[in-house]
């Protein structure tokens, strides 16, 4: 059946009258189109609980009381051209965008061809690429901050158009990247988010750069059973953030399709004119509970549920129409119709969908465009040849530099060659008040351990800024920032205080690709100072803790103990595709092992493959980071004390890992030590001993041995610190005992 365009009621007789008359700015046929979209939006959730009860579909979250402060966005917002971070409620704003009926049971089913997920996520978690609207996940709040630095980005390209444009040989090449000069970012969430720490520092970052983010807060007054007052200090969000500055305020009623599309008009307005942000709370209902596993008659009482019920916005538009005379109950009866058959029509094709086929599974959790394992990463350094001079004696070859330099001279070097790099964290540019610069009455910071010292002077604060003392806000940012093509290049100041920032990298940014089926990424670099060995370091600037990270799918992980692989592959992590945790260790950013002429500026090393640093025959020792130059040097005391030999295999990368080269040096030693500065039990190293002992166990003359740190924390007091970090000692030892196991 064709839909019918229901038209106002008047609208054969009384054309004139129509022109004039709107509401708030709405024509009559737009709210008919409205209360269309809000009664579809219903009666999607109506059949997605039956289809629930029939066991046809496995999950059902309802918007059932948003739908007016959505369609009200909706009308305020441009699909595909503005951008969305809406919440699970948000079906009928995703459905006035152009999302379809038909899309939103794809994902319900959990076929192959849902748009938002290809049957990855479950229902009402909304992602349409056409339309800009973002790939959107469970934790509550994350997509705050992620949109956030989507706006940023927005702003970012309308100063560097240049930035835009495709690069050739690097994750440009695969990423597609538009803007709009005025464009305006949405993003939504529950009154009980906005207690997470990350919607206060999302607010914090708008508020003070005065960013294009609209924040639409819908009150139902609940969090599943916990009601707003336990929330909210005092039960009124709106008290709560009046005092950020460059916003604007509106608090609505967000059951009221005409009230709330004035209050999105202002805020909309607002934020496209680069007033600032603006905030708008809007007060809805909840009438299905929290989801179908929730029943609601648990915690509520029937009288509070009816009165609800007295402002639901089905009801309430529907009267309004009719006492409006703009529709009356014929066309209401006929408008229902059609949108209940647009609903069947769509049931059914839904439930014949195939589903995701299962050797799929593996699909996007990495680029499937740019393999940085490939030999595409693979360069040889550019190192200036030593030439004979005029008078007949050698130059000097280029002075080795340290791991800290030449992690410097790559990020200035990958930063004039592509615009869509920025660099932010706590205390990484050289001065924020920057007229201290300019008056040159100081010479600048450029991070704690001065890793991006001078990159605030050559690429401006535009591209170089300090973040707020908030690691989710820096990590959260950044993935807003790369899902828009922007290549944030972040740092963590200590990995000690990388918690704060786990929600977003355990459950944003190496999903997105994954959750999204490949329609959208965020290949951001998140460089971290790691490592003890400090003397003096202590337990909170000390610690280790690798293995919590590659243990998550869809991360890059790397850790290079020397200058040279430093700078090849830091330049590899931002050329690739993926996101990448790049730890940097605290110990070897000025130590004299490991030093290296800088590369030049193209000189790359691929992920997963290891540096075998010494060959030998007794003994295979598996390691990395500050425990290589460690394990080196006990090598070369064991063979001149007993004339056995170690191989020593840097892994470089610990996510991808070069099994083939562990296997390799297993296979001819015999015998292996796997050695990792974290503590012993459940570190790194279990992983590959593991593998070792399951592959290689026909190859193994001794038992697999791991040397690490005790299973405590790095104290304070040197003495303490070299017995808790594996030493030298301890390597040689573990090196002798197995050669002659
Ligand atoms: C970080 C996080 N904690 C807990 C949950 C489980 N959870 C899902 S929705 C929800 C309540 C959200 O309430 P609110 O923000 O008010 O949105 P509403 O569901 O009421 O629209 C909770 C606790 C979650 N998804 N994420
Ligand atoms: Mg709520």
């Amino acid at each position: 059946m064709a839909t019918a365009k229901i038209e106002p009621k008047g609208s054969s007789t009384a054309v004139e009258d129509r022109k004039e008359k709107t509401y708030q700015g709405l024509t009559q046929q737009q709210l008919i189109d409205a209360y269309r979209i809000m009664y579809l939006s219903r009666k999607l959730d109506d059949r997605e609980i039956l289809l629930k009860r029939q066991q046809k579909i496995f999950f059902q979250i309802s918007g059932a009381g948003h739908e007016a402060i959505g369609i009200a966005a909706a009308f305020a917002l441009k699909p595909a051209y503005d951008w969305f971070y809406p919440y699970y409620r948000d079906r009928s704003l995703c459905l006035k965008l152009g999302a379809t009926p038909l899309e939103m049971l794809l994902q319900a089913v959990g076929a192959a061809d849902d748009p938002s997920s290809g049957g990855r996520q479950m229902p009402s978690h909304w992602g349409y690429n056409r339309l800009n609207v973002v790939t959107q996940s469970s934790p509550t709040g994350t997509q705050i901050l992620q949109a956030v630095g989507c706006a940023e980005a927005g702003l970012y390209y309308a100063r560097h158009p240049q930035a835009t444009r495709k690069g050739n040989s690097d994750y440009r090449e695969f990423k597609h990247v538009s803007f709009e000069p005025d464009e305006v970012t949405y993003v939504s969430l529950g009154d009980g988010t906005t207690s997470e720490g990350e919607f206060w520092e999302a607010l914090n970052s708008a508020s003070n750069r005065k960013l294009p983010v609209v924040f639409v807060v819908q009150d139902n007054e609940y969090a599943i059973s916990v009601p707003v007052e336990v929330q909210t200090a005092g039960g009124n969000i709106s008290r709560l953030v009046a005092n950020f500055p460059n916003f604007h305020f509106e608090e609505v009623d967000g059951t009221d399709v005409m009230a709330s599309y004035a209050a999105m008009s202002q805020a909309v307005g607002h934020a496209r004119a680069r007033q600032g942000p603006a905030f708008v709370h809007a007060h809805v209902i909840r009438p299905y509970s929290h989801s179908l596993s929730d029943d609601e008659r648990l915690y509520r009482p029937e009288q509070e549920r009816q009165r609800d019920a007295q402002r639901d916005p089905l009801t309430r538009m529907h009267g309004f129409l009719i006492r409006e005379r703009i529709l009356d109950q014929d066309g209401i009866n006929l408008l229902h119709k059609e949108v209940e058959h647009e609903v069947q029509e769509a049931t059914d094709r839904a439930l014949e969908a195939a589903p995701p086929a299962k050797e799929s599974i593996t699909r996007f959790v990495y680029s499937p465009d740019l393999d940085p394992t490939s030999s595409a990463f693979e360069t040889q350094p550019a190192v200036a040849p030593v030439v004979a001079s005029t008078d007949g004696e050698p130059k000097k070859a280029p002075a080795p530099k340290t791991m800290a330099d030449l992690i410097n001279s790559c990020l200035k070097d990958e930063m004039r060659r592509d615009e869509r790099i920025v660099i932010f964290g706590e205390d990484v540019a050289d001065c924020s008040r920057e007229q201290y610069l300019s008056q040159k009455l100081i010479k600048g910071k450029g991070g704690v351990f001065k890793l991006t010292s001078g990159l605030q002077c050559e690429f401006s604060s535009d591209r170089v800024f300090n973040s707020p003392l908030a690691e989710a806000n820096i990590v959260g940012r950044s993935v807003g920032m790369a899902t828009r093509g922007l290549k944030p290049v972040v740092e963590i100041q200590f990995f000690d205080y990388i918690w704060p920032a786990m929600m977003q990298l355990r459950d944003e940014l190496p999903l997105i690709r994954w959750r999204s089926n490949n329609a959208f990424s965020a290949p951001a670099v998140i460089r971290v100072a790691i490592g003890g060995y400090l003397t003096g370091g202590a337990i909170y600037h000390s610690q280790c803790g690798e293995s919590i990270f590659t243990h998550i799918p869809g991360l890059r992980v790397v850790f290079p103990s020397n200058a040279l692989d430093a700078a090849g592959l830091l330049r590899t992590a931002i050329r690739c595709d993926d996101p990448v945790l790049f730890l940097e260790h605290k110990r070897l950013y000025r130590e004299t092992f490991g030093r290296a002429p800088y590369p030049g500026p193209d000189y790359m090393v691929p992920f997963g493959k290891a540096r075998v640093v010494q060959t030998g025959n007794h003994v295979t020792v598996i390691t990395y980071g500050a425990v290589v130059p460690r394990a080196l040097q006990a090598a070369q005391k064991l063979q001149r004390e007993h004339g056995l030999t170690v191989e020593l295999v840097d892994l470089r990368t610990l996510s991808p890992y070069d099994w083939q080269t562990i296997s390799a040096s297993v296979k001819k030693t015999n015998r292996v030590i796997v050695a990792y500065e974290d503590s012993l039990s459940w570190g790194y190293g279990a992983e590959i001993a593991a593998r070792i002992a399951d592959e290689l166990f026909e190859d193994l003359d001794a038992p697999v041995r791991r040397v690490a740190a005790k299973d405590t924390f790095v104290a304070y007091q040197p003495q303490l610190e070299n017995a808790i970090l594996p030493q030298t000692e301890d390597l040689l030892r573990a090196m002798k005992e197995l050669a002659q196991y």
